[in-house]
């Protein structure tokens, strides 16, 4: 398949537990999109939470989200890490205004997230140019092969992560830029630790995380959980499929993706302090 990678790709994202980069679209294309998001900013947040629902769950409201991460040139990839048969469990835009301090501390995905398996990948496409200076991801190659380790709660108000969750001791020096042009993709594992900077440049960060697992992995800590197959087949039937939006922020469509981030709130915030809880204001329908 076209986007597949190659043996050698392979063998460099399960060394390093990440690969990048590699072209998805067109740079004119990528910068399309990152407009239509400040227009769907424009056009609906008089009306809905709009920024929560782009952080949170993007592709039930927005259809070319939707569109997007089932694309040949992304799910070929991940299908050579993941097998054939390939869901998306959750997407999440990043987006760092201009001269943002916000920032992600060294995290590991998996942590809270009840998945029963380490095998996730997540695909982030730079919409904008991702670098040091505008806040881009760092890694730190082979992490991924370390368990869950401790994360500590900060709950810093800087941080874009909702409990400022946090592994102590990380050297930066160590780091590798996760540098992309607008229309690349970096993959990397579940486990891989990683952190990105504030954004000390003139213009938006606009980051969109595909977060694809196979459909044998099941939800341990919630009862109910949302995954959409863009790829083969699902033979366990452990997620519900959400409805695929067929106009932006369509109004059963936003209802939907409110009810579906309630039912994942319940579990994803076990423990943490009330006000972590970034998917409450959406599921109660208050602006974010
Ligand atoms: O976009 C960022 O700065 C951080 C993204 C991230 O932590 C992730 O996609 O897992």
């Amino acid at each position: 398949m076209a986007g597949s990678l190659t043996a050698i790709e392979v063998a460099a994202y399960e060394r390093d537990g990440y690969f990048f980069p590699r072209r998805v679209m067109a740079a004119e294309r990528a910068a399309e999109l990152a407009d239509r998001i400040g227009d769907l900013e424009r056009r609906f947040s008089d009306r809905y939470p709009v920024a929560a629902l782009l952080r949170a769950a993007p592709s039930m409201v927005v259809p070319f989200v939707d569109g997007l991460m089932r694309e040949a040139a992304i799910v070929d990839a991940v299908e050579t890490i993941l097998g054939p048969d390939v869901m998306v469990w959750a997407t999440d835009f990043f987006i760092k205004e201009a001269g943002s301090p916000r920032f992600v501390s060294w995290h590991q995905d998996l942590t809270y997230w009840g998945l029963s398996s380490a095998e996730q990948v997540t695909a982030w496409i730079a919409f904008t140019p991702a670098n040091p200076e505008t806040g881009c991801m760092r890694f730190i190659a082979g992490s991924h092969a370390h368990g869950i380790v401790r994360h500590e709660e900060t709950y810093a108000p800087d941080n874009i992560l909702s409990r400022g969750q946090t592994i102590a001791g990380i050297e930066d020096e160590g780091a590798v830029d996760v540098v992309l042009a607008p229309g690349e993709v970096s993959l990397h594992h579940g486990r891989m630790f990683h952190a990105s900077g504030p954004n000390r440049s003139g213009s938006r960060r606009i980051g969109l995380a595909i977060r694809y697992i196979p459909p044998s992995v099941r939800q341990v800590i919630g009862k109910r959980d949302y995954a959409a197959l863009v790829r083969g087949e699902d033979r366990f039937g452990h997620f519900d499929a959400p409805p695929r939006p067929k106009a932006d922020f369509a109004e059963d469509a936003v209802a939907f993706a409110r009810r579906a981030l309630a039912d994942v709130e319940s579990y994803i915030y076990e423990g943490a302090k009330p006000d972590a809880r970034r998917y409450t204001d959406v599921a109660a329908g208050k602006p974010a």
